[in-house]
């Protein structure tokens, strides 16, 4: 057994509830094709988000591929560069080239004041990404896009169970992707959904993910397999029922971490909103090079001798990566802050593995390194 503290340990419902309702698809023998727990998964996402349609998939780059294409986007789609990696593949992968656009240093989230300077003739949408579940600026986003006449979609794979402005996200935009991998705040195994007020774009994004099938025989539209089968949709509805629970063990950890970092040299916590919803899925840190005695990459190391799995998210930038380093070189020059916030910043580990105890430990070593 890995008893390793790793950022992204799955957070688990109850496994009884989970087992029951694993034998009760296997009963059914119905196990994918849009089966009872997927609608159930989808029901329960829309009902607690406020939206119109929730259409569940095997997972969010495919959710955000299937997105995209359904809201017409080719050419080129303005998006951050400091995100995993999925957000601009699910562009590439499809010939769109990903146009990345500066982050604000305080949000971390896409600079609005960035993205019109980035708008041509061939730009078809834009991207955003609500980074640590974080609320991207969607006012400001929402209303260059209006200028622009250009639709406006959100990866929320951060942001599930999060509120901007008192509404859920899940409801901006002309759509939002949520993401249900194992290492998501909440887990479907392997799972995304795309949620959207659009009753034709939800129509489209069903026959999409599902070979463009309309009934038996009749294919009218392009598609792929991108359907949540059964035993993920369990997973997902157990996981959900004990979401109350996660959020308070996340921010439990979150308060413990926050009072174990205070006044160490160079050390800043990043801070959520306490007049909305959050999940408090990540805890990140940012480490001051001059401020500290060890910089964010000793530090990581020292942790990871020591068996804390702390992660350098979103190091270095899509940009900096394949195929976007050859086929962008230049692009860095527009990213200063993406690269000063990729270089500084430690994702450390928390959820439902991770106790009081040990982040006592996890902040007395930091402590050590900083000082
Ligand atoms: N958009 C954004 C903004 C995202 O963050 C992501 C996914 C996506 C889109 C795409 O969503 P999906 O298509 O995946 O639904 C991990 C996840 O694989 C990835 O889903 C996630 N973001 C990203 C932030 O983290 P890696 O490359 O760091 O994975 P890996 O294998 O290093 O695992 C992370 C840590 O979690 C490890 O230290 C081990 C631990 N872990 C992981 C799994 C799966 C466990 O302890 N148990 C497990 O079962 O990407």
């Amino acid at each position: 057994m890995d008893t390793k503290l790793h950022v992204g340990r799955p957070n688990l419902g109850d496994r009884d509830s989970f087992l029951r309702r694993v034998n009760e698809a296997l009963d059914s023998r119905w196990l994918t094709n849009n089966g009872p727990f997927t609608r159930e998964f989808e029901n329960a996402i829309s009902d607690m988000i406020g939206v119109r349609h929730v259409v569940a998939m095997c997972n969010a780059t495919v959710a955000l591929e299937i997105a995209s294409r359904a809201l017409g986007f080719t050419g080129e789609v303005i998006v951050p560069s400091y995100t995993f990696v999925a957000t601009a593949h699910a562009l590439q992968w499809q010939g769109i080239t990903p146009v990345f656009a500066d982050i604000d240093p305080l949000t971390h989230n896409i600079d609005p004041k960035r993205i019109e300077e980035l708008i041509t003739p061939r730009t078809t949408g834009i991207l955003g990404v609500h980074v640590w579940g974080r609320p991207c600026d969607t006012e400001a986003i929402e209303s260059i896009a209006r200028r622009h006449n250009l639709p406006v979609m959100y990866d929320a794979a951060h942001a599930f169970a999060c509120s901007h402005e008192g509404r859920m996200i899940g409801a901006f935009g002309s759509c939002e992707i949520f993401s249900f991998h194992g290492t998501k705040f909440i887990n479907s195994f392997e799972g995304g959904a795309v949620t959207t007020d659009n009753d034709e774009l939800a129509e489209k994004m069903r026959l999409m993910r599902n070979f463009g099938f309309s009934g038996f025989d009749n294919v009218i539209h392009l598609g792929v397999n991108g359907k949540m089968n059964e035993i993920c949709a369990a997973m997902g509805l157990t996981n959900l029922e004990a979401i109350e629970e996660i959020v308070s063990v996340n921010r439990r950890n979150y308060e413990s971490y926050r009072s174990g970092l205070e006044g160490l040299p160079g050390i800043s916590l990043i801070a959520y909103d306490p007049s909305q919803r959050n999940n408090y899925q990540y805890v990140v840190i940012e480490i001051e090079p001059d401020q500290s005695r060890h910089n964010r990459d000793e530090v990581i190391a020292a942790l990871h001798e020591k068996d804390v799995i702390a992660r350098k998210y979103f190091w270095p930038g899509c940009h900096r990566m394949e195929p976007y380093r050859a086929s962008q070189p230049e692009a860095w020059r527009n990213l200063p802050e993406t690269e000063r916030i990729a270089a500084r910043l430690i994702v450390l580990p928390t959820g439902q593995s991770v106790d009081e105890k040990a982040i006592g430990w996890i902040c007395k070593l930091i402590a050590d390194l900083v000082r």
